[in-house]
């Protein structure tokens, strides 16, 4: 009788967790980290949203099945010690528990995948995309081409004492990602010597960057702004600044900015524009 509670509130509270009940709204501004703030940065796409609500699902089963077992422990640790019970019981089966704890860790488990496969399923097939970008990682900078519009440009940190006021330290780049509000971004990212890889929280990106392969992925920036992200897979000595900045516009900014940008960048081909970097 006991165990049926257990089991009912335990499935009650992954209930709750469905419904949404666990946005971390104060958290984090878009964009960058925050002093002092726990979990995810604020979410700006819709692979991103679905990432934080899959992951407030499995915080209520982790801690619905954390709670259940240590009540557990507690009731035999206190009503089944030998000075409480010095006549233990010999019994070895019981046919109805073992399919209990046989089939609810299965009904767990298959709760959980449902949405973690839906969730793979949505970052890795690409939508129809409005725009293409590649993102190349170098020993340590991010080159980046459109190749719809013929521009290729490289994206080099600022030094912490180039910052202008309001830069964010180790995240600012020289040179911008620049794509238009609500529109799908295909990314296709690569490697020139280690591998790297390009990511941005708030999008729920984040993709290796393997010298001598395409890897494909996307997004969609639902609001303007400016967003940071690292390189996450360590590529050597200066990995940790290789930032990533995406300045998200609006369609008629972003139409000004390709205009400029193809007379700026066009055919200055990648290892030119490098010369005089550090390596
Ligand atoms: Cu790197």
């Amino acid at each position: 009788m006991r165990l049926t509670t257990l089991i009912a509130a335990t499935v009650a509270a992954i209930a709750a967790g469905l419904t949404g009940g666990f946005v971390n709204e104060a958290f984090a501004a878009a964009g960058q980290p925050t002093d002092w703030a726990m979990g995810f940065q604020d979410s700006v796409s819709p692979v991103m949203d679905d990432l934080v609500s899959f992951d407030n699902l499995l915080l209520v089963i982790i801690t619905a099945i954390s709670i259940f077992v240590l009540a557990l422990l507690l009731i035999i640790m206190i009503r089944f010690n030998a000075k409480a019970n010095p006549e233990p019981s010999k019994t070895t089966h019981n046919t109805a528990i073992e399919v209990v704890w046989t089939i609810v860790p299965i009904l767990v488990l298959v709760m959980i995948a449902i949405p973690s496969f839906r969730l793979l399923y949505k970052q890795m097939v690409v939508p129809e995309a409005d725009l293409t970008i590649k993102a190349i990682g170098y020993q340590w900078y991010w080159g980046y081409e459109y190749p719809d519009d013929d521009i290729a440009f490289e994206s080099l940190m600022v030094e912490d004492d180039e910052l202008q006021p309001g830069q964010p330290r180790l995240l600012t780049t020289d040179t911008d990602v620049v794509v238009p509000v609500n529109k799908t971004v295909r990314l296709i990212i690569t490697a020139e010597d280690v591998i790297h890889a390009w990511a941005i929280p708030s999008f729920g990106v984040k993709m290796d960057a393997v010298p001598g392969r395409l890897n494909e992925t996307w997004f969609r920036a639902t609001e303007v702004g400016t967003y940071y992200g690292q390189c996450s897979e360590l590529c050597g000595v200066r990995h940790a600044f290789m930032p990533i900045t995406v300045k998200v516009v609006s369609d008629e900014e972003y139409a000004e900015w390709l205009q400029w940008a193809k007379e700026e960048y066009a055919a200055a081909p990648a290892s030119v524009q490098v010369a005089g970097v550090a390596r």
